[in-house]
């Protein structure tokens, strides 16, 4: 067994595998980047090394910096957690020549999966079918014409070496196609540095049920249960559960031996994640995830084993414990992740910041995850999750009783959270039915009802004192009311962009523009402008778009909101905004 084990991790996760560590008595080493001195994780290792600087890139992300603590330390062990290095197969290779183990897959099935059209090809060549569609990389918008024409509409342009739904792009008809194909490919040489893309059909109401599963050394390759992860908004997972509802028992069977079938076509060891699309009693493959998943507790719940424990073993050698028949599924299990953004309105914009007051629920068949404590600060650099919250009891209605009865103990104070969201899915009449699909939340749920948080205005270094105006805003087409504390000047309203504080680059003021029904157009969170699809001159129409805004990872089209001309146009391709942030002006 593994003896000393560096977490390449911060926050939720880091917190997480420290505490199997310790229940197995494995010495655990922490790292830190100048922000996370005093974090929690820092506080719960053994061992913590600072590895300097402030960004993602500067501190969790320098690998020559974790490969040196690694020798400092003597770890002979590496967990990646999620997102950082878990998928990062050179960084793998680097500890694995050092002789540290990497506790994860080997490198060549990450690379197989790190590639949308070679996993479709393994997962077809192991008997699973994705989407039906064309697996080539697109030329040219006349391809996705010519599949949309034989198959039919709306078609998905997916980016090839994409993930967590970046660069997909829905087409409705052929003249959007053009327009469609540059869009993903652009978003695709963003984020990922290469702009292949390949189109499939469409599917308009499905949900995401995903397949845990795990692998050992010695050739045996077990399922362990789907979850549900349909309750989400712009690819970010809002609730997860497990089992999925309304899943006959016989599609969860052919599910967990199709997923078991992918892990082997690519040689996995350890635990994974098989992605599907379900929709009429049918699976279509997506994608794998080669590393532990946020909503791995909702499994844990459910079958009862310790997922992280499993891997350490299995990263160690050891054979799994038990057999396919032995694994048991009992109950049903719910995560809410508690994110700091504020979801007031529908608008889910970053709330980083101190908490200053958390208070954890508990009671029969409660856990929580968290990464923070009363007094720990939530940084605008890293991942905003705060706390995943799970629950299990015996049927589905009773978790999500237990769910929202534990959602009511919990406080946090400080930063907004995603909760008032979680209680508006978790009570409305659609999730509890299981109607919902993974358009559900940005389709059908309302969440204009969701107030701002009662907290005092950010104290900012402006001295014009600050009022809270409500904004109607557009972003893709759907309207939001967003509440904005913005300096007070009577009757006028200037945007000013960045964080309170002064840390987020120059001010931006604006020229004063009238709130409501004015043909002002204003960004409706921090990001930046990729590209301006308007002149000074030009007419417009109600809901064509003005710009895409590049935000959270994803690009957003800001509409306008009335017909008319264009006589301002305030921002350029390249330029950031900030919440509220006038761009155009239409007459
Ligand atoms: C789809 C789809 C409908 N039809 N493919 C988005 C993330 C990426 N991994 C795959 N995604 C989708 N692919 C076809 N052919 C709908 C989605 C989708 C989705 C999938 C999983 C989880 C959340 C989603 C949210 C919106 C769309």
């Amino acid at each position: 067994m593994l003896k000393k084990v560096l977490i390449a991790n911060r926050g939720e996760i880091a917190v997480r595998v420290i505490r199997t560590c310790r229940e197995l008595g494995i010495t655990t080493v922490a790292v830190y980047s100048e922000l996370d001195r005093d974090a929690l994780h820092v506080r719960l290792a053994d061992e913590a090394y600072a590895l300097g600087g402030q960004t993602a890139a500067e501190s969790y992300l320098n690998t020559e910096a974790i490969l040196d603590i690694i020798e400092r330390s003597g770890a002979d062990g590496v967990h990646p957690g999620y997102g950082f290095f878990s998928e990062n197969t050179d960084f793998a290779r680097a500890i694995t020549e050092r002789g540290v183990t990497f506790i994860g897959p080997p490198p060549e099935a990450i690379e197989v999966m790190g590639d949308k059209i070679s996993a479709r090809h393994a997962a077809e060549a192991a008997g699973v079918s994705g989407v039906p569609g064309r697996t080539d990389v697109l030329e040219s918008g006349d391809e996705v014409v010519a599949f949309g024409n034989e198959f039919g509409w709306p078609v998905a342009i997916k980016a090839a070496y994409g993930g967590g739904g970046r660069g997909m792009k829905v087409v409705n008809a052929p003249e959007e196609a053009a327009e469609a194909l540059e869009s993903a490919m652009r978003e695709s040489t963003a984020y990922f540095g290469r702009s292949e893309c390949y189109v499939e059909r469409y599917l308009a109401w499905p949900r995401h049920v995903e397949m845990q599963v795990i692998a050992d050394t010695h050739g045996n390759t077990l399922w362990l249960g789907e979850r549900d992860c349909s309750a989400q908004r712009r690819h970010q997972k809002l609730i997860e559960e497990s089992p999925a509802p309304d899943f006959p028992d016989e599609v969860r069977r052919a599910m967990g031996e199709a997923s078991v079938k992918v892990a082997e076509a690519c040689g996995y060891v350890n635990a994974g994640t098989v992605e599907f699309l379900y929709q009429n009693g049918e699976f279509f493959f997506l994608e794998m995830n080669t590393r532990l998943q946020v909503e791995h507790p909702v499994t844990e719940l459910v079958t009862g084993l310790d997922l992280v424990e499993w891997q350490l073993r299995v990263a160690s050698g050891e054979p799994l414990g038990f057999t396919q028949d032995e694994v048991q599924r009992n109950g049903h299990a719910f995560e809410v992740r508690i994110n700091a953004e504020n979801p007031a309105g529908g608008a889910f914009t970053p709330s980083p910041g101190t908490i200053t007051r958390m208070v954890s629920p508990g009671g029969p068949g409660v856990r929580l995850d968290a990464g923070y404590e009363s007094g720990d600060t939530v940084s605008q650099y890293y991942d905003n999750l705060v706390a995943k919250l799970c629950v299990w009891a015996p049927d589905r209605d009773a978790a999500r009783r237990r769910m929202l009865r534990a959602i009511s103990e919990t406080v946090v104070e400080g930063v907004a959270t995603t909760l008032p969201a979680d209680v508006a899915i978790l009570e409305h009449p659609d999730f509890v039915a299981g109607q919902h699909s993974t358009n559900w939340v940005e389709q059908t749920l309302d969440l204009s009802g969701i107030a701002a948080p009662v907290a005092p205005a950010p104290a900012g270094g402006d001295e014009t004192p600050k009022v809270l105006r409500d904004i109607t805003t557009e972003v893709d087409g759907r309207r939001y009311q967003v509440k904005l504390w913005v300096p007070d000047l009577g009757d006028m309203v200037v945007a000013t962009a960045g964080k309170s504080g002064g840390a987020s680059g120059p001010k931006r003021t604006k020229t004063a523009a009238a709130v409501g029904g004015s043909g002002t157009v204003a960004v409706p969170m921090q990001g930046t402008i990729v590209k301006v699809m308007v002149e000074v001159g030009d007419e417009v129409e109600v809901g064509q778009t003005i710009c895409v805004l590049e935000a959270m990872k994803m690009e957003n089209n800001v509409n306008a909101e009335k017909a008319g001309k264009v006589t301002e146009v305030k921002v350029a391709a390249g330029e950031a905004v900030g919440p509220g942030d006038v761009i155009a002006v239409i007459e």
